[in-house]
């Protein structure tokens, strides 16, 4: 018999919860931001996250800038614009979203001292589902034609 009661508690509970089995939990990797020197109005950060369920990146903060925005470039009349994305970014469950230079990105306003290559910049990430993931940026320029 206590296979049958340890299986039925387990069945209820999964016939009462609208939640995925996923758990929503979303991978930061291979954080960096652009140098900027002291003064700097915003600065550039890229990020690669995978999502295990559908989730959205909906905001970001840093200890070295005023605010994070989340932005994307588009091109607007033959002239790459960038704009912010005012309802965070979808990250579809499985697949890996890259913030990249030229594309989407965060945008770190208002940078509250120089950030010199080699350095690092702390990061917290903000989803709808998952929890907060807090990830280190290494400061580096970024490779040549991939502005901004
Ligand atoms: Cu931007």
């Amino acid at each position: 018999m206590k296979p049958v009661l340890l299986i039925a508690p387990l069945a209820l509970l999964a016939a009462c919860s609208p939640q995925p089995l996923v758990d929503p939990a979303v991978t930061a990797s291979d954080a960096w931001c652009r140098p900027a020197v002291a003064g700097a109005r915003a600065v550039g950060c890229y990020v690669t996250l995978q999502s295990a369920a559908d989730d959205r990146l909906v905001g970001a903060q840093s200890p070295v800038g005023e605010r994070v925005e989340i932005h994307t470039m588009s091109m607007d009349g033959g002239v790459m614009r960038m704009r912010q994305l005012e309802d965070g970014l979808a990250l579809p469950a499985g697949e890996t979203t890259s913030l990249k230079p030229g594309a989407d990105h965060l945008m770190l306003i208002g940078p509250t001292a120089a950030l010199e290559e080699g350095g690092e910049v702390a990061l917290t990430l903000n989803f709808e589902k998952a929890p907060p993931a807090v990830v280190t940026a290494q400061i580096r320029s970024a490779p040549h034609g991939m502005e901004p």
